[in-house]
């Protein structure tokens, strides 16, 4: 019997050394130590012995018993480690690792250059208005002193919807909406989006921007509209650039003129930008025609007012060296990361 318990003692310890699960080690230990275990199956012959064998076999199996279930906590204790440390080394956190980049967007030379008009503007005391693109014939030429069979309509490509509803050519209509609605002084600038039935090419859109201007006084004269440009110019194009009015017709002024700016490329000597000229023409303005007043209940006797009005694509062209307008707006990410 003693060499049965040795031997169970000896193949306990062996198994036990190859261990590598908790399910393994509770399998043992049910073969073993179990209630139809090896130990217990041994001891049951017990009754067999002589009562002097008995006591010595009992201590013995108590013994090997005992040492076995030591071992068992101790292989325990080591597979508990050994998980422990498995898992601290699958969920380990390299915190030295370089983090995701995120990239920032950027505003479209549009937007950019929309934003410094506005802040020129805002600077000088003048507010923003907006109003439809889809607008009434009235607000669009009727209001603007261009009647029906008024040559200028021919010129403008317009996209009529119905015969009285169309899409604006040009954000005044939103001066006329404000004139009609408020009293002076009036002090606007409308930035918007703007529709002509032009072919697409290098230097045209149906549909492109524009910012008009407007300020309706007691007073105002063709002097306060030259300062005015001339801040404008000068902040967008730099401090040392000039302006220059020539003789120019719009229905809705008078007198009108377009308004050239000095090269902010070759500062007025002439050069490619400015094709050799010296100046480049990017405004069209005037003082608003006494009728235009009178059709927005305002006194023309009482009050006087200039405008002006100008395409942000083609500012933009300028400021940023753009040679064709359809860069504008294809949305290439490459072209759009430039600015
Ligand atoms: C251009 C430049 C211009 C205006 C727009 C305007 C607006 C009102 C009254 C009078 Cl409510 N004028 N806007 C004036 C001059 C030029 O735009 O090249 N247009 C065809």
């Amino acid at each position: 019997m003693k060499e049965q318990l040795y031997d169970i003692k000896r193949r306990a310890t062996e198994e036990l050394s190859k261990i590598s699960t908790i399910q393994d080690l509770d399998a043992v230990r049910i073969r073993f130590l179990g209630k139809k275990g090896e130990l217990t199956s041994v001891l049951r012959g017990m009754g067999a012995l002589s009562p002097e064998e008995r006591p010595v076999i009992g201590q013995l199996a108590n013994e090997i018993r005992t040492f076995i279930e030591e071992r068992i906590d101790e292989v325990k204790k080591e597979l508990g480690e050994k998980e422990l440390e498995r898992k601290l080394r699958s969920e380990y956190i390299d915190v030295t690792m370089p983090g995701r980049r995120r990239y920032l967007g950027k505003k479209h030379p549009l937007t950019l250059v929309l934003d410094e008009i506005k802040e020129v503007f805002i600077g000088m005391g003048f507010e923003i208005a907006e109003g439809p693109e889809i607008e009434l014939d009235y607000y669009n030429f009727e209001a603007l002193n261009t009647p029906k069979n008024h040559p200028a309509r021919d010129v403008q490509d317009t996209f009529y919807i119905t015969d009285e509803i169309l899409l604006r050519t040009q954000t005044s209509p939103v001066q006329v909406r404000v004139m009609e609605n408020r009293r002076p002084p009036i002090r606007i600038i409308c930035p918007g989006r703007v529709y002509r039935s032009d072919a697409v090419d290098a230097t045209h859109s149906p549909i492109f921007h524009q910012v008009e201007g407007l300020v309706v006084d007691k007073g105002v004269t063709m002097g306060d509209l030259i300062g005015t440009l001339k801040v404008f110019a000068r902040s967008l194009f730099g401090e040392k650039t000039e302006i220059r009015l020539r003789p120019h017709h719009f229905p809705f002024t008078e007198p009108s003129a377009e308004v050239d700016v000095s090269c902010w490329a070759c500062g007025g000597s002439g050069c490619r930008v400015c094709k050799g000229e010296g100046w480049i023409e990017i405004l069209g303005a005037g003082m608003v025609h006494p009728r235009v007043l009178e059709m927005c209940s305002i006194d023309p006797e009482v009050y006087s007012g200039f405008a002006f009005g100008l395409g942000v694509e083609r500012t933009a062209m300028g400021r940023f060296n753009i040679d064709d307008m359809r860069l504008l707006y294809e949305n290439d990410i490459r072209f759009l990361s430039q600015f």
